[in-house]
């Protein structure tokens, strides 16, 4: 049984690496908000909100998630008495649209009570199956073909088991053809995030040709119908990744034949039931999933890692290690990569799995707001 009877949010600004660059836009220092959960019983946990600081990847952003999450998301679950944390997705479903990054911070946040409430690894109370998952890198947009395929280059030689390259109308081919040139056996992929059209088709066809694992969400964030035309042109499998914010959105994609493989993020479909719902049916289709990411930082991460130790989590994630997007991440231990490539379940521990720095989050905090049953 869950019932919180308080939530803290944060927003703390975390400055990555080096810029991160999408077709829709840039970031250099990742707004983030995070949550601790205080449970009636003593129990409590963090979590991390996905939402960035534009509107570009969704409709939601830092600023509304915290609009939401204090005006409608908490108080829909502060005091209430939830049986299990998979009852809490109707809950925040329920004559309440959309804010879906929002939902999915508190949602989440119930799970990693109910783990360290039940005394279990998180991994382990969602089903979890793996001890270590394979990792994926996402490469943002490069300055020119070359700095990508050397980029790419280093990332198969640390041993990561895939990478994605952001592409974009003029950075696309001749990018993809330079880094398959440079590695031609490696799992390769791209991801547009919806710069494209169906007008495009000629230029996918010719990207059919570089042997790519797959193409993430060429066209419109909330488009099947035209993914569905795109797919049956197209010998690469597309992936889609905005276009599922549910099960339903799962379901078409295969009435449709939108696609045939999903980027599963907990934050875009609202959490961790609609997540292990959208895995579950995707087993039973035999349509692979991945993790994907939102530049998390470790508390994010844990939460992304338990949610790849699902079975049917068949192909590596974008769950790179802390040391890839921070100089400092605001865990311990900071998450890792093994030189095979792969991050190790912290099935050892109870609960997310890491301890919150909470100095460097209060020193790294820009406001906070304490909110009651
Ligand atoms: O489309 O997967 C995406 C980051 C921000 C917005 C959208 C995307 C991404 C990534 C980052 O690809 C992956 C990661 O966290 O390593
Ligand atoms: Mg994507």
């Amino acid at each position: 049984m869950i019932r919180l009877d308080q939530i803290v949010l944060r927003e703390i600004h975390l400055p990555l690496r080096e810029p991160f660059r999408i077709s829709s836009g840039s970031v250099s220092t990742r707004r983030i908000i995070l949550l601790e959960l205080f449970d009636a019983s003593g129990a409590a946990a963090w979590s991390e909100c996905v939402a960035g600081e534009w509107p570009n990847y969704s409709s939601e952003t830092v600023d509304t998630a915290w609009l939401a999450l204090e005006a409608y998301v908490a108080p829909r679950v502060l005091g209430v008495r939830f049986d299990k944390p998979a009852d809490v997705h109707a809950t925040l479903d329920r004559d309440f649209r959309g804010h879906r990054m929002a939902k999915a911070a508190v949602e989440m946040g119930m799970w990693g009570v109910a783990a360290t409430q039940a005394g279990v690894p998180l991994a382990q109370l969602i089903g979890g199956e793996r001890e270590r998952v394979p990792v994926g890198i996402s490469l943002g947009i490069q300055a020119t073909p070359q700095a990508l395929a050397d980029r790419a280059m280093a990332a198969m030689a640390e041993g990561y088991h895939k990478v994605k390259i952001k592409i974009e109308p003029g950075r696309d081919l001749e990018y993809l053809r330079t880094a398959r040139e440079a590695l031609p056996s490696a799992e390769l992929m791209a991801d547009a995030n919806n710069a494209y059209s169906l007008a495009d088709a000629p230029l996918f066809k010719e990207m059919d040709e570089l042997n790519l694992m797959m193409i993430e969400q060429p066209l419109a964030h909330d488009d099947l119908v035209r993914h569905a035309e795109l797919q049956r042109q197209l010998r690469t499998a597309i992936c889609l990744d905005e276009s599922i914010t549910s099960v339903d959105r799962a379901q078409d994609m295969v009435a449709l034949g939108a696609g045939r493989i999903i980027n599963i993020k907990p934050g875009r479909v609202g959490g961790f039931a609609a997540s292990l719902s959208i895995h579950n049916y995707c087993q039973r289709q035999e349509i692979p999933v991945w993790c994907g990411g939102m530049l998390e930082s470790g508390i994010g991460r844990a939460y992304n890692v338990a949610l790849a130790s699902l079975p049917n989590f068949t192909l590596p994630g974008d769950l790179s290690p802390s040391r890839r997007y921070w100089t400092q991440d605001i865990v311990s231990p900071e998450w890792t990569m093994d030189d095979e490539g792969m991050m190790t379940v912290p099935l050892g521990r109870t609960g997310i799995g890491v301890d919150v720095d909470t100095e460097r989050v209060d020193a790294l905090t820009v406001r906070r707001a304490v909110l009651q049953a």
